[in-house]
């Protein structure tokens, strides 16, 4: 896989060069709650090494009114707000004015609870994009033309309700970017991880062998790495099957999602 991974990765217009930079760009009403994330550990190096950008667009700077106002009212009543086609198209036609790839090379995702929900295989597939167009929801919702007319993919990161598509950006930008070849130090730690491989991690110790009365399986000590994987694999086995049965059936709760979202586009 990393070697597919560097393959998808290298540029159409520097072929002698193995890494590109992967553009992100983020819709949001709120672009000021993202800088601090995007400056630590492996997004902050990742991103240093250029291995992706990360450009904001505030969805207000393309209000009509005074007011600067996205949301209104829901026709049909109801509480909350929904926000307006208006500036949101324009905010995305914007964007979608200065090509940072090419149309196949592009994914463009709306976070809202609406969508198919976000899985490991779709953060796989979306790290070999060259251009992400994340568009942030909030209040109830969108106005369904924003869904209808501008051909996201709606993606949601898991059943709860959030206030906001912030967060969800987030967690895909961070999920994709740690894919990227060269972001983390061990590649293998990307490829042997929970949920690659239909279990949870094993459990994980370090030094030292004994602290207030927790003692480190012996197993680990002994330096019989036979013994070892053997007991890491029947680890991972108990937890998920404790935690996270429906990992080993198949079944995927009451969504009975089965397949990866775009996996039918
Ligand atoms: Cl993408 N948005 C919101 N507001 N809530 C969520 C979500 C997204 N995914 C799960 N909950």
């Amino acid at each position: 896989m990393p070697s597919s991974d560097i393959v998808a990765r290298s540029s159409r217009f520097f072929p002698d060069q193995n890494v590109m930079t992967l553009h992100f760009d983020i819709l949001t009403i709120f672009p000021a709650v993202f800088p601090g994330l995007l400056e630590e550990s492996i997004l902050g190096r990742a991103r240093r090494a250029g291995l992706y950008d990360v450009h904001f667009t505030d969805i207000r700077d393309f209000a009509r009114d005074a007011h600067r106002s996205v949301d209104d009212r829901p026709y049909g009543g109801g509480p909350g707000m929904v926000f307006k086609p208006e500036p949101v198209f324009e905010a995305v036609e914007s964007v979608l004015a200065t090509p940072r790839a090419s149309e196949e090379a592009t994914q463009k995702i709306i976070l809202t609870p609406q969508g198919r929900r976000l899985e490991q295989r779709d953060l796989r597939r979306l790290s070999s994009a060259e251009w992400i167009i994340l568009l942030c929801g909030h209040y109830e919702g969108f106005d369904e033309r924003i869904l209808e007319g501008l051909g996201f993919e709606a993606v949601s990161i898991g059943d709860y309700v959030l206030s906001g598509g912030e967060v969800p950006a987030m967690v895909l930008l961070d999920g994709i970017v740690r894919l990227l070849p060269g972001a983390v130090g061990h590649p293998e730690s990307t490829t042997y991880e929970s949920f690659e491989t239909r279990t949870l991690d094993f459990p994980q110790y370090t030094r030292p062998p004994e602290y207030r009365g927790m003692k480190v399986p012996e197993v680990l000590l002994s330096g019989n790495h036979a013994e070892i994987a053997r007991w890491r694999e029947r680890e991972a086995l108990r937890t998920t099957r404790e935690f996270r049965s429906d990992l080993l059936t198949g079944s995927e709760g009451s969504r009975g999602q089965d397949d990866s979202w775009e996996a039918g586009n």
